[in-house]
């Protein structure tokens, strides 16, 4: 995984629909899509998996649904983003078979050691810095902790927590392959201008970054 990465949140979204600020995402350069829906009981977020499927694989955007395994078998959606008390990995991969992308959150040590055994398609390195979007978290990693797991794992490292435009360049740089963000994009006056302001930071980041 590589470039921007979006994580839905509805009412982050401040009233905007939701397949307005993915399509919007989509056209500025988004690389991957997730969809996130903590309240949505199982038909709706079915339904809105398949609304944003729709949306995105004309784009040829990977759609990954957070938590559901059923759900994202149902949309047939691209894969699968797993917390530590989520369905394991393991079984995850056995339902959803080899080709799936299938993302695990790494929130303390232990966790970035056992993902050294897994197969995932990447780690969520959760949170970089701490967010008003999610405060049921862990201690943030900071810089300090994305590079020392950039250094030991195998894995290409997606962050998320508090990342926006000021402080995408230094995540970057700190180890990130991949940037996700709720309210960077979801909140912003204007999804498209927002998500093309982030791909950019990522390019010029990764054309400046020595091999
Ligand atoms: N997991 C760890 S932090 C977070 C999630 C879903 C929320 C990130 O939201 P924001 O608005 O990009 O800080
Ligand atoms: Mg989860």
């Amino acid at each position: 995984m590589k470039g921007i990465y979006l994580v839905t949140d509805e009412a982050a979204c401040q009233g905007k629909s939701l397949d307005i600020v993915v399509a919007s995402a989509a056209r500025a350069g988004a690389a991957w899509v997730q969809l996130r829906e903590k309240k949505a009981g199982t038909r709706l977020f079915l339904q809105k998996a398949l609304d944003l499927k729709a949306i995105l694989k004309p784009a040829g955007i990977p759609l990954i649904i957070n938590d559901r395994v059923d759900i994202a078998l149902a949309s047939k959606a691209d894969g699968v983003h797993l917390g530590q008390s989520d369905m394991p990995y393991a079984h995850a991969r056995r339902l959803l078979g080899h080709k799936a992308l299938i993302g695990l959150s790494v929130e303390t040590w232990e966790d970035v050691e056992a993902a050294q055994d897994l197969d995932v398609d990447y780690l969520g390195v959760s949170p970089v810095f701490s967010t008003p979007t999610k405060t049921d978290t862990k201690a943030p990693w900071g810089l300090d902790g994305l590079a020392g797991i950039r250094g030991y794992s195998r894995h290409p490292l997606v962050a998320i927590g508090g990342i926006h435009a000021s402080n995408a360049e230094a995540v970057i740089t700190a180890g990130a392959h991949g940037l996700a963000v709720v309210s960077a994009i979801c909140s912003a006056a204007d999804p498209f201008e927002a998500t093309r302001h982030l791909v950019r930071i990522f390019e010029r980041t990764n054309e400046e970054k020595p091999s």
